[in-house]
């Protein structure tokens, strides 16, 4: 990811400025003092609402999805009612394509100044000129592990070279099945990996390889103990020791893990950066077009973008934000550790997923119904 030089960066930044005054409606404050956000669980801080609604006397109501299908799938019945969703930029791509987000109004939103170029360049290739969303948080999905808990049940079986192996391979499988395997409940993500686990492209248009992948998996399906959805129990079950090894999102194991050291029942959770990639994700703010309140909207995201605010984020949920600004308000230790800011070598290796044309997504959604139901 190269940044933009800073001078085309400004050329542009002038040119949008410029249109933004030409076609913006006259500012009007929304009538209603009321925001209504869509977002993943445990992916906000205890203060984030709070903090705002005091400040501006707009009340917030908050909602939890499970996941990027659960979300697409409202989005385009459409009048959700929300002001703020908060889609994977992939899924992103789909709805800006499909005109089901408002365009963003810059200049009211100062703050988009904090953002790292890098960051917003890579968004640009799924939303020209970044017109429509701004990162909230990112993250990876990827395997997470019970240290202690995955030795034991491994005896001498030593940890494989790629972590992968871990869940999608019969031989640890087998073996992690009694102190628990969790995967999480999106095709979207699991079947990419899987494909890029075997060998194939993640982005593999070809039936095929997603027969290939479905036997992979069934497999290994009897030792998948549970499925989980943002929302569902997995993290408090990883914080109680109850799940050895989860294919899961990198901030949640860590959110495990700060709750069971809260609870003075540490248990050793770790996020792995797996050999084969773990799958990059970038999940944005965007404003449906029939949003009620889009002005309360873009208060919101120009509130998130404060580097304090943006920082406090990654500092309760163990996530990546895209603030440049935010950085030096990231506890050190976290700003610090690859699990949550992956260095170059490891970003290299992850995998993005792209959008899928129509027949794709049904092999997908197919593969991974029968990999949940044994089939
Ligand atoms: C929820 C994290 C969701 C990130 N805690 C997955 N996009």
């Amino acid at each position: 990811m190269k940044p933009l030089p800073s001078r085309a960066m400004s050329f542009i930044g002038g040119l949008l400025a410029a249109t933004a005054l030409l076609v913006s409606a006259p500012v009007r404050a929304d009538k209603e003092k009321v925001l209504n956000v869509y977002n993943w669980a445990d992916y906000i801080a205890s203060d984030t609402i709070k903090n705002f609604e005091k400040e501006t006397g707009i009340k917030v109501r908050y909602d939890n999805f499970d996941s990027n299908e659960v979300l697409h799938a409202k989005l385009i019945a459409g009048r959700t009612g929300y002001d703020i969703v908060v889609p994977g930029s992939h899924f992103a791509k789909m709805q800006i394509e499909g005109g089901l987000f408002m365009p963003l109004d810059k200049s009211k939103l100062p703050n988009l100044k904090n953002l790292d170029p890098a960051i917003q360049a890579q968004l640009a290739k799924l939303d020209p000129r970044n017109e429509h969303v701004v990162d909230w948080l990112w993250g990876f999905t990827t395997v997470g592990i019970n240290a202690d808990k995955v030795k034991k049940a491994l005896g001498n079986l030593p940890m494989p070279d790629n972590a992968w192996d871990l869940v999608f391979k019969p031989e640890y499988a087998s073996k992690l099945k009694g102190c628990g395997i969790s995967f999480l409940d999106t095709s979207s993500e699991v079947i990419p990996i899987a494909l890029k686990y075997i060998g194939k492209d993640p982005r593999s248009k070809n039936p095929d390889d997603y027969k290939a992948v479905g036997e992979m998996l069934k497999a290994v399906r009897p030792y998948v103990t549970r499925f989980a959805g943002s929302g569902s129990d997995y993290i408090d079950q990883m914080a109680r020791g109850e799940l050895c090894a989860v294919v899961g999102w990198s901030g949640d194991v860590y959110i495990a893990k700060d709750r069971s050291a809260k609870a003075k029942q540490p248990q050793a959770l770790e996020v792995l950066l797996p050999k084969s990639g773990a799958l990059l994700f970038f999940d944005v703010m965007a404003i449906p077009k029939d949003a009620p309140h889009p002005d309360n909207a873009h208060k919101w995201i120009d509130y998130i973008l404060r580097p304090e605010v943006h920082a406090s984020l990654t500092n309760a949920v163990f996530y990546a934000n895209p603030n440049k600004e935010a950085r030096r308000f990231v506890k050190p230790a976290l700003a610090n550790d690859p699990a949550v800011f992956p260095d170059a070598a490891a970003l290299g290796s992850m995998i993005t997923p792209d959008v899928a044309d129509q027949a794709t997504r049904r092999l997908i959604t197919r593969t991974f119904t029968n990999f949940k139901s044994g089939r």
